[in-house]
């Protein structure tokens, strides 16, 4: 059942649970045609997190900044489409988050490994800030950080484990958040890894 994190925010433990080996299958698929690979920041540092996207737009960094594209810098072809399991999910958090389900323009995919981590961020490279984000976490578990609307805010810790679901909506949807370096783990689907599919609407 829901659980209210903050205002705007809704954990849905477990609800892609019944999918989740669907959701890991078609997450390789996509990876067999555009890569998992480590970006560079604008800062000149290569993220530990490895990435790769589908839907009409992708996220990427490099040393000119953060942006969408409609192509893979690394293959030049257009990212694939979202698969169907992905948008069945999607639809089926955002309706128990009392959200409506917005069109799945972008899907991030990212990769944990042992020590890997994201660093405190606010998500600002989308022109729809209005609609939420969907998270879905497969595979090891990993603590999620979130603060407040400034950096130095407090932060909270979170433990999200294989399944669960987070629609970060309305004020939630801008709070510093990140992920704390990922702890050597085993699970079954993934082995050592944690998967995490970020759903976004870039443009109005
Ligand atoms: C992750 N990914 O677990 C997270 C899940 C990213 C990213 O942060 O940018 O790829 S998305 C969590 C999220 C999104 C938008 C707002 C908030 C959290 N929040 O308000 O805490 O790999
Ligand atoms: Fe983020």
């Amino acid at each position: 059942s829901p659980v209210s994190l903050a205002e705007g925010a809704v954990l849905l433990p477990a609800l892609a649970l019944p999918d989740a080996s669907a959701l890991i299958d078609a997450v390789h698929t996509i990876a067999r045609v555009t890569p998992f690979r480590r970006m560079e920041t604008p800062g000149g540092r290569l993220m530990s997190v490895a990435m790769t996207a589908c839907g009409k737009y992708g996220w990427c960094s490099d040393r000119h900044g953060y942006r969408y594209t409609e192509t893979s810098p690394l293959t030049g072809a257009s990212w694939p489409p979202v698969p169907d399991i992905f948008a069945a999910v999607v639809r089926r958090a955002t309706a128990a988050a009392g959200y409506p389900t917005p069109p799945l323009q972008s899907c991030l995919i990212n990769r944990y490994e042992p020590g890997t981590r994201l660093s405190l961020h606010q998500d600002r490279d989308e022109d729809a800030p209005h609609m939420p984000i969907i998270s879905i976490s497969l595979g090891v578990a990993a603590t999620f950080l979130w603060g407040g609307l400034h950096r130095a805010d407090p932060t909270r810790r979170l433990r999200l484990t294989h399944g669960d679901v987070v629609v970060w909506g309305g004020p939630s949807r801008f709070v510093f958040h990140g992920i704390a370096p990922l702890a050597r783990s085993f699970h079954p689907d993934t082995g050592e890894c944690r998967f995490n599919l970020t759903f976004r609407q870039i443009h109005p």
